[in-house]
């Protein structure tokens, strides 16, 4: 039986550098368990939704898994239909964060879809594909939902699997080139977090399968993961994916610590980055965890209102925020903050105190800036408790997979548009000015580079990415702004 498992392109033939580790996690086990599981990283490969069909077809996988998320699923799903339509005749199942909330309304509107996997999948894909390659179709797998005639069955969920380390360590089949073209390695070192802020869907989705909300690896394990990948990879930067990379309480630190002395008693130096909560953050810890390696930190200050945070579920206060990044400042570790500008609760109050936060921590930025971006407009997911309070206010407008709310203060909600105005075309506009003469010189270069590759015989497809990438730099960094900075709605901590 053959797997293929993707992770569909987030824009049009724009090329990302990162492994998806959900989709490694899955590849290592379904290998694990005998399958023959190909993956592809649709964003990796630059390719269009167009191409991405034409190479699911070609492979005609007996069942093709995908990934999705809120913000490609639209497009992932009338592909998928598509493709059904042209006569693909492979078994869909879907999972991911966006499919774990919204499971009963996809197989309703989906029939192309086969099977939705709720929560973690590494085990219930397994469990999935075994009974169907021994024929077995009566679905008695936990964790996932299916058609059954007209009704839609949800089967109980599946209970967390406690020890992370029974799980297989992810697969790494784009990590070499990802590196080659300048993308970073990602690890995973816990899943979940303890706290559960109105943005966010981590909580809903761990907590949906009970057991513990935040689980970590051995210190041995992922040592043993990060020795084999500075191996193989020497020199890169690490950055852990982990919600909260700091567990909760007094027992996450001493583990925290733990596993920083570990690195330094290796003599390492293998440098990495983390996304951390402000009230994690204190000098001792932090102090270990440089020596251990750490350079940066992605920290979820939210906001440096007090009513925003509340508003948010925060739990941490605006005296936290600036310590948080007055430690990081001292200790000499760069850090990005996650700010949230505007939330559907934000008032004028609000956004005088976001900017007065601002100028007051400006000394402790680094040279390039440490905020994501004051456009930051919070988006709303199924999953989320925003999503259940502003659906229970009805104030929610759009779809299921594209929602979005009206702020209540009419200030706010003009001053929220002329600042997406403002970086979505102005700036970039400007910056696309102002780069020409630098978009000139990559124009030049690639062509250089393709001749050269021509006359060389070679056809190296790392080499040919690293040209399609150099020629989308300079766009890229003007141009996505708006998108790049809301990656901190989606990394959160
Ligand atoms: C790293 C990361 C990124 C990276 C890389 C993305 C990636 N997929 O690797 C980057 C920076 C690119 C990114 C971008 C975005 N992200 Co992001 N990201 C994460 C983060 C922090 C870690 C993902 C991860 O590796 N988890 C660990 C692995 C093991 O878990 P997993 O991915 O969930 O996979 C498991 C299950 O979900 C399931 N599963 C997943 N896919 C499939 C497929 C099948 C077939 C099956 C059976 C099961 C299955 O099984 C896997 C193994 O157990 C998560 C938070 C989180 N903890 O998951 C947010 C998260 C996934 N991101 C989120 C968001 C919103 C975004 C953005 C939309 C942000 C933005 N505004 O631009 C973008 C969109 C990206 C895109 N291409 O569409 C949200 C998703 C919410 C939603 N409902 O869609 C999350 C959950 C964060 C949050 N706080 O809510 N992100
Ligand atoms: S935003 Fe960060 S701290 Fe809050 S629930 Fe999500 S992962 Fe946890």
């Amino acid at each position: 039986m053959n797997i293929l498992l993707v992770d569909p392109a987030q824009r049009d033939g724009v090329p990302e550098l990162y492994e998806n580790i959900g989709i490694a996690a899955l590849a290592a086990s379904t290998r694990q368990a005998g399958f023959e599981t190909e993956t592809i990283l649709t964003h990796l490969e630059g390719w269009s939704y167009r191409r991405l069909g034409r190479e699911i077809i070609r492979r005609d996988p007996d069942v093709l898994g995908v990934s999705l998320l809120s913000y490609n699923a639209r497009r992932t799903l009338h592909l998928i239909r598509r493709l059904k339509q042209d006569g693909l005749r492979s078994r869909i199942v879907v999972g991911g964060h966006f499919p774990t909330f919204n499971d009963e309304i996809l197989l309703r509107e989906w029939p192309e879809l086969d099977v939705v996997v709720r929560g973690e999948g590494d085990i219930t894909l397994v469990e999935l594909l075994k009974r169907w390659e021994s024929g077995d179709d009566s679905e008695q797998v936990d964790g996932i939902s299916f058609r059954e005639g007209s009704d839609i069955r949800r089967n109980p969920a599946r209970c967390l699997e406690k020890d992370l380390d029974s799980l297989p360590r992810p697969v790494r089949d784009h990590t070499q080139r990802i590196i080659e073209m300048g993308g970073t390695l990602h690890m995973v070192r816990a899943r979940g977090c303890y706290a559960n802020c109105a943005f966010c869907s981590i909580a809903s989705f761990y907590r949906a399968q009970g057991g513990p909300g935040w689980r970590q690896r051995g210190i041995e394990s992922v040592i043993g993961e990060m020795e084999e990948l500075t191996a193989r990879f020497p020199g890169v930067e690490m950055k852990f994916l982990d919600d909260q990379f700091i567990g909760p309480g007094r027992k996450g630190r001493e583990d925290t610590m733990s596993f920083a002395q570990a690195l330094i008693d290796r003599g390492w130096d293998v440098p990495f980055s983390i996304f951390a909560r402000a009230d994690s953050i204190e000098p001792e810890l932090f102090g270990t965890l440089k020596a251990a390696g750490l350079r940066s930190v992605f920290v979820g200050v939210e906001s440096g209102s007090q009513n925003q945070l509340d508003a948010c579920d925060k739990h941490t206060s605006v005296a936290e925020n600036r310590r948080s990044l007055e430690i990081l400042h001292d200790l000499g570790i760069n850090f990005i903050m996650g700010l949230i500008f505007f939330d559907p609760y934000t008032e004028m109050g609000d956004v005088r105190a976001n900017l007065s936060f601002l100028q007051d921590t400006q000394h402790l930025w680094g040279p390039r800036g440490n905020v994501l971006s004051i456009e930051n407009r919070v988006i709303v997911y199924k999953g989320t408790p925003f999503h259940d309070r502003l659906t229970s206010e009805g104030r929610l407008e759009g779809d299921y997979i594209d929602c979005t709310f009206t702020i209540h203060d009419w200030k706010v909600r003009y001053l929220s548009k002329l600042f997406h105005l403002l970086l979505k075309y102005i700036l970039p506009g400007v910056s696309v000015v102002k780069l020409f003469p630098a978009h000139l010189r990559l124009f030049r270069k690639n062509i250089r580079n393709r001749f050269r590759i021509f006359f060389s015989g070679r056809s190296c497809r790392t080499e040919e990415a690293r040209i399609d990438l150099t020629n989308y730099e300079a766009p890229l960094q003007s141009s996505t702004q708006s998108s790049t900075f809301s990656i901190d709605k989606g990394v959160n901590s």
